[in-house]
């Protein structure tokens, strides 16, 4: 996220605001999505769009598809006076705590306007009391189940709500480093700690920059404009906090010389677990390390980096895992692991991956066509990119018809006739019915070159009920992959909890491979997830990466999966997206 995409950020926020308070109004349908639909394609946006306002005018606003003559009009307004008149009206008739109940998972708009009209909720607390005191009981469609799911809903959010998503805390981090590495005597900058580490959730960010003027630093990071708070300012180290978009978040800095670069990025990068066996390690050879160098053990108070000891290495991370003789781990597995225990010497990474075998178009829930799907597919140095929208019981997400998919086949095979340099692929994401069926008949399914089989709803079923409908969908002939395995939604939903070593061990035998949704919400499977579902296979686990494209920006989605992958150990060999285009191909056809 750069400064200069900050200005759309807030208008982006304001739109989302007014979606929201036009649900709760009960608004025009059309109308809410408009605005919520600009929101996405406002943030998403290269270039400041009220800056082009100014500039330009309308016309430049009207060419973006999505954007309407009265959304470019408010955008316009924005430009020209900072506000939205639409918004301010709104916000003075909807209390602004009531938006706090979209945050709970599962609350629909409907469940939130009834729960504010007919019982006068207004936050979460009041929601809390009226559950309480069996009020809630008396809203039309309100049963104890239902009840009870809202308040394990509530606990949920709360327990989670501190730790910040991956793929939302990444862009903020990359956008403060940037800032940092253009102050004049910063010879390096980086992030570390968790987000370094690609843990799916982040509990504040660590920015490192090395310099040898660290007042220009402190002050430029203390004074940045999302900073509400200034919890310390040092010149060795900075704390603050952040509102980004109504996220609030610490983020730390550490400023060292640049020789002390590499031993600082290794401290701050972590884990704890980690930090400690590599300094038990150290001690054992009569060394000590810590973030500014490896230093002899001298037993003397004052810390060797203020003594003007010498340091062993200290400089980069390689110079002291070598020092120190130990394997080079990569950030990802930093985590409670054996420190002298190699790490795979073909650890996947973002740069293998060759094909996108999960994606929607505008004939489900999609933004792009056929065409533009293939043609960014490519642009990613792809060889590979498989169509799959929604089958029929996703109806929401506007999942396809047999004789729909039928047309859609047709369409994607002409597509692939028609355009060069790229394999397009005829697939589905079918969903896994409650039962562990498939959402087509086998007739249908075989007429596809690549099926996808993912569980949308029945989220909640037992351990093992689920894993044996998992096992149902792995073990069926004509299936490729299983989506999105356990149907979690980072910090929102919890999905169900099946016994991955059974379901990957199943997978296994029939040459299935078990995805890693790469999208930052989902991330699933998990890290944890990976590694036993690769112990589980004994060499024959398969593992898809796939960003489930809905959006061009999708596809940037990629890394937090390959992060997530590098985790849980997996290698190229085992990720079905690195393969060759023929071997990947064979696989596909031997299912058919
Ligand atoms: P988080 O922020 O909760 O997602 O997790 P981390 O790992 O980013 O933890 P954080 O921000 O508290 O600290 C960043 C790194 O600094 C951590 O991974 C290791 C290092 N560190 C922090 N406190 C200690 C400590 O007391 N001992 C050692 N050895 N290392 C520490
Ligand atoms: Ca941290
Ligand atoms: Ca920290
Ligand atoms: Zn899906």
């Amino acid at each position: 996220m750069s400064e200069e995409s900050s200005g759309n950020e807030s208008l982006a926020a304001i739109f989302h605001r007014i979606a929201q308070m036009l649900e709760v109004t009960g608004a025009d349908r059309f109308r809410v999505i408009a605005h919520d639909r600009a929101s996405r394609l406002i943030e998403s946006h290269p270039t400041d769009l009220a800056a082009l306002a100014r500039k330009e005018g309308k016309k430049p606003l009207t060419d973006i598809d999505g954007i309407g003559p009265k959304i470019a009009d408010k955008i316009i307004e924005f430009a020209n006076t900072g506000r939205i008149a639409e918004h301010d009206e709104l916000v003075a008739s909807v209390p602004h705590t009531l938006l706090d109940l979209f945050n709970v998972p599962g609350l629909g708009p409907k469940t939130i306007r009834a729960l504010w009209q007919e019982l006068n909720v207004t936050s979460i607390a009041d929601l809390k009391r009226i559950i309480d005191d069996g009020s809630i009981l008396t809203l039309p469609r309100m049963g104890a189940k239902t009840v009870e799911n809202i308040k394990e809903a509530i606990t949920f959010s709360e327990q989670s709500a501190e730790r910040i998503p991956l793929g939302i805390a990444m862009p903020i981090a990359e956008g403060i480093v940037r800032r940092m590495s253009k102050i004049a005597g910063v010879t390096r900058a980086d992030f570390a700690g968790s987000l370094r580490r690609g843990r799916e959730t982040i509990g504040d960010l660590d920015i490192l920059v090395a310099t040898n003027n660290p007042a220009a630093v402190r002050d430029a990071f203390t004074t940045m404009p999302e900073v509400t708070k200034t919890l310390t300012a040092g010149d060795a180290k900075c704390s603050v906090r952040l509102n980004v978009r109504g996220k609030i978040m610490q983020a730390d800095l550490r400023i060292v010389p640049d020789a002390s670069w590499g031993a600082a990025l290794m401290y701050f990068t972590g884990s704890k677990e980690h930090n400690i066996r590599l300094r038990e390690r150290a001690l054992k050879k009569g060394w000590t390390l810590n973030e500014y160098g490896l230093y002899p053990d001298d037993d003397e108070k004052t810390p060797p980096q203020h003594r003007g000891v010498k340091s062993l290495a200290g400089a980069d991370e390689e110079g002291i895992f070598k020092k120190l003789a130990v394997p080079a781990v990569p950030a990802e597995l930093r985590e409670e692991r054996d420190i002298d225990e190699p790490p795979p010497e073909d650890l996947l990474q973002l740069s293998d991956i060759k094909a996108e075998l999960h994606a929607h178009t505008t004939a489900s829930d999609g933004r792009m066509s056929i065409e533009q799907l293939a043609e960014a597919a490519k642009a990613r140095g792809f060889h590979t990119i498989a169509v799959t929208d929604h089958s029929q019981s996703s109806a929401l997400a506007g999942g396809l018809k047999p004789d729909a998919l039928r047309n859609h086949i047709d369409a994607v095979r002409a597509a692939n006739e028609r355009i060069k340099g790229i394999t397009i692929l005829a697939g589905s994401e079918v969903d896994i019915r409650a039962d562990g069926s498939l959402d087509y008949e086998d007739e249908l399914l075989a007429q596809l070159d690549i099926v996808v089989a993912s569980p949308h709803a029945s989220l909640r079923q037992d351990p093992k009920t689920a894993t044996e409908r998992l096992i149902r969908a792995v073990n069926h002939p004509l299936v490729h992959i299983l989506g999105h395995p356990t149907g979690r939604i980072v910090n929102k939903r919890e999905g169900f909890h099946p016994d991955i070593a059974e379901v990957a061990a199943a997978a296994a035998q029939h040459r299935t491979a078990l995805e890693i949704n790469a999208n930052w919400m989902r991330l699933d499977l998990r890290d944890t997830h990976i590694k036993a579902a690769i112990t589980a296979g004994k060499g024959k686990t398969l593992i898809a990466i796939d960003c489930d494209v809905h959006h061009p920006d999708d596809f940037d989605n990629l890394r937090y999966g390959v992060m997530t992958a590098r985790r849980g150990g997996l290698t190229t060999g085992g990720c079905v997206n690195a393969w060759q285009q023929k071997k990947l191909h064979e696989w596909l056809k031997s299912k058919r």
